[in-house]
């Protein structure tokens, strides 16, 4: 039991330097917020130096409420990048990806490999679905190539519905028990050979909303209340916050509380506003995030 506890308590970070570099990897959806005009933000808000690779540039995100967006695809960028990054040595800490296209992975692969520090983190979040279907932008054998992003990660934070599309199983909305969730986290991470795995959007009763948490070993769980409200970019908040909180040397379970926490703060912030239906105000939660951080 001791061991246990130990284990679950250690941070995922093994090397001891103060100071970590992230790379995200994900779109600039130019207005919307959500992918990297949260993440920017957020990650540096929690003290880390956040470098960006921007997958693609949509006028906005793709979510309904929108009636169109532009869309520019920034495959044929990333490997001048990295050309460019081995001269100058430039190398990370940690690695967070979310929103990218299928043609990109395998650059997305060889970036990391080739330019992750000793110990470095990769956090994913298969950003490509919500509430049981596949976001307009990806078609239907999206989900096995992402599934290739997803191999070696030590952080993999599906929501449900990505979960299911991952592991090619039906995607079930409610009325689940404990031994699903337990078994959807365990084939995640057997099936995807990742090392952790925060599944998001779980509900065991209808007025808590959270994540379960699991390392291969044991599985822990946070909720926090949850409000009558579904708000887009809430995911991207999360992960930003999550991401930002490793850095910063959080266990695993902290940093998914940290993050769970500054959604519902951000959803506060927004929830009055009927004129605000395309994201959540995260930027008046930042004090509140920093002061997590503390
Ligand atoms: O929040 C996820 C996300 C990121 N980027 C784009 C999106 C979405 C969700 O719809 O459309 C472009």
């Amino acid at each position: 039991n001791i061991v246990l506890l130990i284990f679950n308590n250690s941070k995922l970070f093994r090397n001891k330097l103060m100071d970590k570099r992230l790379l995200t990897i994900q779109d600039i959806s130019c207005v919307g917020q959500c992918s990297l005009t949260v993440a920017l933000p957020v990650i540096s808000a929690c003290g880390i130096e956040t470098a960006i690779l921007p997958s693609s540039v949509l006028s906005n995100h793709t979510a309904p409420g929108f009636s169109a967006w532009t869309f520019n695809d920034l495959t044929d960028d990333m490997p001048n990048i990295l050309a460019q990054w081995k001269k100058e040595n430039i190398t990370f800490d940690a690695f967070y990806t979310g929103y990218v296209s299928k043609t990109q992975i395998p650059y997305i692969q060889q970036i990391i490999k080739e330019t992750a520090r000793p110990g470095a983190l990769k956090i994913v979040d298969p950003v490509m679905a919500d509430n049981g279907k596949l976001y307009a932008g990806f078609d239907a054998d999206f989900p096995k190539e992402m599934a290739k992003l997803c191999d070696g990660a030590d952080v993999l934070m599906p929501n449900l519905t990505e979960a299911s599309f991952l592991l090619d199983v039906p995607y079930v909305a409610e009325n689940y028990d404990k031994q699903y969730i337990e078994d959807l986290c365990k084939k995640l991470h057997d099936e995807l050979n990742v090392k952790n795995v925060v599944l998001t959007g779980v509900s065991f009763e209808p007025s808590k909303l959270g994540c379960a948490i699991y390392n291969g070993t044991d599985f822990d769980y946070y909720f926090t209340e949850k409000l009558p409200v579904s708000m887009h970019g809430t995911g991207d908040v999360f992960a930003s916050a999550l991401a930002g909180s490793l850095c910063r040397g959080k266990t695993l379970s902290q940093a998914a509380a940290i993050g769970a926490n500054y959604v519902v703060e951000s959803i506060k912030q927004t929830i009055d506003d009927k004129d605000h239906w395309y994201g959540v105000k995260f930027e008046k939660a930042i004090p509140y995030l920093i002061e997590q951080l503390k």
